[in-house]
Order: C-alpha cells, then structure tokens, then sequence
C-alpha cells in the first residue's frame, strides 16, 4: 500500500470510530473496514474508541464472572471442540450438585459477581425430564451464594428455558460461532443454525438475559466477522462475545495453525462500538492471564472464566491453562485492572447493571418484568 493510501485508509478508520462514538449505525461495509485491519497501530486507534465508548457507560468498573465446566460429556461433535463427542483425549467428568455449590461458595468468597454453569450437551442430563438436575443446580446454586447466575447448558426447548428463569437462572449463554451458514455447518457439525438462533430468541422471550458469541482464526473472513458482529448489534443481546479459535488435540481442526490475537482484539473493539453499553467479556480462556490486558485495552469490560485452582474443573478452550497455577482467580486478576486504571465494579454495580439490561431487554419482547421476575436475590446471612 502507499503512504498515500495508508493514510486514507487511516482517515477513514478515524472517520468511522468518530461516527459510532456519535452513535451512528455503521453499515455492515464498514464494519468490515474496521474489522480486516491488519496493522497494530492502525488497530491501536479502533480500541483507542472503544476504551472511550466504555468509559462512557462503565467508567473504570470491570465484572469478574466464576466458572464451572461442571460436565464435559456432550453428544454434539463440533469440530473446534476438544469436548466433542468421541474425542479419546479429553478429559470426562460429571460433577454432583453439591460439588458444583461447594465450588460455587467458593467463586463467590472470592469475589466474582455471577457464577456461569457450563456444560457440555451432556446426554444424560438432557435426556432427564424437565430437566430436574439443571433446574436443581441453578436453585442450590442460588440459594448457597446470593450471586446472579448464567446457564451455558447448550440448546433447550422453550419450556426448559422458562423453567430455568423460575429457578432463578439470570442469563443463558449460547454462542453461534459464526452467522454465515455455510462456515456453521462446517463448524457446528449436524446442528441446525436456525435452532440455535431460536433457542436464544426463547430465552428473552422467558426474561432470560441472552449471551451471543463468535469463533475467528477459525476459516472467518473479515466478511464473516462484520455479518456476525451486526447481527448480534441487531438482536441486540445484553452480553456478547468473540473468541480466537485454540487448536485441540483429537479433533478435525487439530492442525490448524495457530492465529494472531488481532482480528479477536478488533472485534471485541467493533462490538464495544456497536453496542457501547453491554457486556463484552475478556475470556481467560484463550490465552490465559497473558492475554487479558489486550482484551481489556481493546474495550472488553467483563473478566470471564475465573476457576479456582486444584478443584480438578477445565477450561473449555484451554483445559488447564494457567488454572492450577491460581492465575485465573480473583486475585490473579486484581493486579491487571490496577495497571490499566480499571477497578472490579462489584456486586451492587453488577445488579444496577442487569436491571439496565432486563429493562432494555423487556422493550424487545422478553418477558422480564417486575412481576415474571423471581423476587430479588439475597445473600445468605
Ligand atoms: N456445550 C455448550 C455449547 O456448546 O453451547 C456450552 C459450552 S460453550 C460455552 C463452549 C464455547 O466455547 C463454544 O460455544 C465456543 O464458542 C467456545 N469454544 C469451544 N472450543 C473452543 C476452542 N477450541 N477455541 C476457542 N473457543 C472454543
Ligand atoms: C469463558 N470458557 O468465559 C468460558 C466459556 C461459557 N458461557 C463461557 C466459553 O471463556
Ligand atoms: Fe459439545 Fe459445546 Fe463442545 Fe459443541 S462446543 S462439542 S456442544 S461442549
């Protein structure tokens, strides 16, 4: 490119972020500009932006979530997934509910702000009626703790996610990966698209807050990412995310190489700027505690997958990571917030904050509403 085209491109990069900080629609072309940077310095001006944008709604306050990969059985093969189905390598276990609150208790004395209950689709708790463990897990959970919870159980009928709002569930988190069909059918390999994106619509319909998400470095074109970014803008979810693809032992895509940490870095920054006032998590997941200043820099404004140390619980794209190390806790954390100026928001601020999101949630057909809601969650004396 010549200089003369650097800076034209940098005028229009520039361009661009002014118009979303003034609350302008970008199109989905222009999404795509900001999103096929190639070039730290350039990209260093898009999360320049987005750090603005949060300030605005957040100031300096960051949500620290715990999680629990309490089963890593599934029934589902998703290519990119080291808990497939069949995969000899990767580790197997089921937690019983009263590990899951006994870890939870934990999480929670450490001072995370929701609790996220992970699985995969697990055959023998979705084959139980009604669900009675999920349902179970989400209520002693609750009860033991006093903290918000997210559900990230894989997909549920409609009736499943109601019951799941009446246990006390907050959130339910279902990642697309991508919202070009094609590349979903080779990622998400024998599940139908548009059930998933349905079982999402269910939840708010039953006055869950709804988490999407997306892979890249996984076959994602900056096409790919911009289709994905505004269709999350357009639902509108209260919480989304983007993380790189991490190649797993055992699966199709063990030998893909390794990617760069810099399309995941833009996208959290294009997502910040679309969609300024919800959360955007900074996942330990994909590159460990290394990797969460970046994300934060790049506008993220959630810490996500905080397991404690020695519990013998996975990550799910990176197993074992930094986890026994006690670098993805609480206090492994804390030091990184402070060097950026950033401070944990708390609790209460966490609270203020969904009630925010439930509002604006309800204005789009969820059915949360002071009088569908489970009555206001208190900490146990
Ligand atoms: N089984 C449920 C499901 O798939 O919806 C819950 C688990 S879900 C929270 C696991 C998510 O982690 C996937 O949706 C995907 O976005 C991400 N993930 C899984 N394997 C990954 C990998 N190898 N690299 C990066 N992200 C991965
Ligand atoms: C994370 N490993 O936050 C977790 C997971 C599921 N709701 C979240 C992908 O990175
Ligand atoms: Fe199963 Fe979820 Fe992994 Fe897919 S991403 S194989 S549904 S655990």
């Amino acid at each position: 490119m010549t200089g003369l085209g650097t800076r034209s491109l940098r005028d229009e990069v520039c361009a661009l972020c002014a118009a979303a900080l003034d609350g302008a629609p970008l199109a989905e072309r222009e999404l795509e500009t900001l999103l096929a940077i190639d070039d730290e310095i350039l990209a260093g001006e898009v999360f320049a932006a987005a750090r603005r944008a949060r300030a605005a709604h957040f100031g300096d306050g960051v949500f620290l979530y715990g999680f629990v990969y309490f089963s890593t059985y599934c029934r589902n093969a998703c290519a990119f997934c080291y808990y497939r189905a069949g995969n000899p390598m990767s580790p197997r276990y089921r937690k019983t509910v009263e590990e899951v609150v006994a870890v939870c208790e934990g999480l929670a004395a450490s001072g995370v702000d929701l609790l996220d209950l992970t699985m995969g689709e697990d055959p023998v708790i979705h084959g139980e009626p009604g669900y009675r463990t999920l349902l179970d897990l989400v209520s002693a959970v609750r009860a033991a703790t006093g903290l918000p919870v997210m559900v990230s159980p894989g997909v549920l009928p409609d009736a499943a996610l109601r019951d799941l709002r009446a246990a006390g569930a907050d959130w339910y988190a279902l990642y697309q990966e991508t919202h070009t069909p094609e590349l979903y059918a080779r990622l998400r390999v024998g599940q139908a698209f548009g059930a998933r994106a349905a079982a999402r619509r269910g939840a708010r319909a039953a006055g869950l807050l709804v988490e999407d998400g997306m892979l890249t470095g996984i076959g994602d074109t900056a096409a790919d990412r911009a289709r994905s970014v505004a269709a999350m803008r357009d639902e509108a979810w209260e919480q989304v995310r983007v993380m790189t693809f991490v190649p797993q032992e055992g699966t199709p895509l063990a030998g893909v190489p390794p990617q760069g940490d810099l399309a995941e870095l833009l996208t959290i920054a294009v997502l910040r700027l679309v969609l300024p006032d919800r959360l955007i998590p900074a996942s330990l997941d994909v590159d460990g505690i290394r990797g969460l200043e970046r994300r934060l820099l790049a506008g993220a404004n959630v810490v996500t997958s905080i397991v404690p140390p020695a519990t013998g619980l996975a990550g799910v794209s990176n197993a074992v990571l930094d986890i026994d190390e006690g670098y993805r806790t609480v206090a492994g954390v804390l030091p990184h917030l402070e060097r950026l100026g950033l401070r944990p928001a708390g609790p209460a601020a966490y609270c203020l904050t969904l009630e925010r999101l439930r509002a604006s949630a309800a204005g789009r057909g969820s059915a949360a509403s002071a009088a569908a809601a489970p009555p206001p969650k208190e900490a146990p004396a």
